[in-house]
C-alpha cells in the first residue's frame, strides 16, 4: 500500500512554473502574478475518492477522482481546457495522464523525504514543485 499523500501541504519550491505556463498557453499578466504565489496542496481522500485543493490568494483549483477511473477535467481558472483524466499509481508515484488539446501533459505526486513532490509536465516543459507538511 503506497504511503499517503492525504493533508496539507505549503509549497516551499517551484522550479520552471514559467516554461509549464507557457506551453499551456497563459498571458504574460497571469504569468507574472501566478510566478509570485505559494501554492497549498490540500489532498483529502474519502473512501476510493479524492480531493485535491490547490489554493492560493489568487486563485483556487479543485478537482476529485477516483484511481483507475477515467473522469472528465476542466481546468476552470487556470488554462480552461478540457481533458480526459486519468490517475492511476506507478509504484509509490500517484500519476495522471491529461489527454487533450495539449501533447505530453499529466502530473505525478510522491512523497520523499516527508514531503509531497508534485512533477507537471506539458509539450517539452517540466515543473517540479516540492510542499512541506503544515503543522
Ligand atoms: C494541478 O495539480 C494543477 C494545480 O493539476 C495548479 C498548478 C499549476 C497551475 C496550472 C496551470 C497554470 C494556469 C494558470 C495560472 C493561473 C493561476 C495559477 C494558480 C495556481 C493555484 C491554483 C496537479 C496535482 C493534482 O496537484 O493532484
Amino acid at each position: 500500500m503506497p504511503v499517503s499523500l492525504c493533508g496539507n501541504w505549503d509549497m516551499v519550491s517551484n522550479v520552471n512554473f514559467e516554461g509549464y505556463m507557457i506551453a499551456l498557453g497563459i498571458s504574460l499578466y497571469t504569468r507574472k502574478i501566478a510566478l509570485k504565489l505559494k501554492h497549498r496542496k490540500v489532498i483529502e481522500q474519502v473512501g476510493d475518492q479524492y480531493v485535491v485543493k490547490t489554493l492560493s490568494t489568487f486563485r483556487n483549483y479543485t478537482f476529485s477522482f477516483r484511481v483507475n477511473e477515467e473522469f472528465e477535467e476542466f481546468t476552470k481558472g487556470l488554462d480552461l481546457r478540457h481533458c480526459k483524466s486519468l490517475v492511476t499509481w506507478e509504484g509509490n508515484k500517484l500519476v495522471c495522464i491529461q489527454e487533450g488539446e495539449k501533447k505530453n501533459r499529466g502530473w505525478s505526486h510522491w512523497i520523499e523525504d516527508d514531503k509531497l513532490h508534485l512533477e507537471l509536465h506539458c509539450e517539452d516543459q517540466v515543473c517540479k514543485q516540492v510542499f512541506k507538511r503544515v503543522i
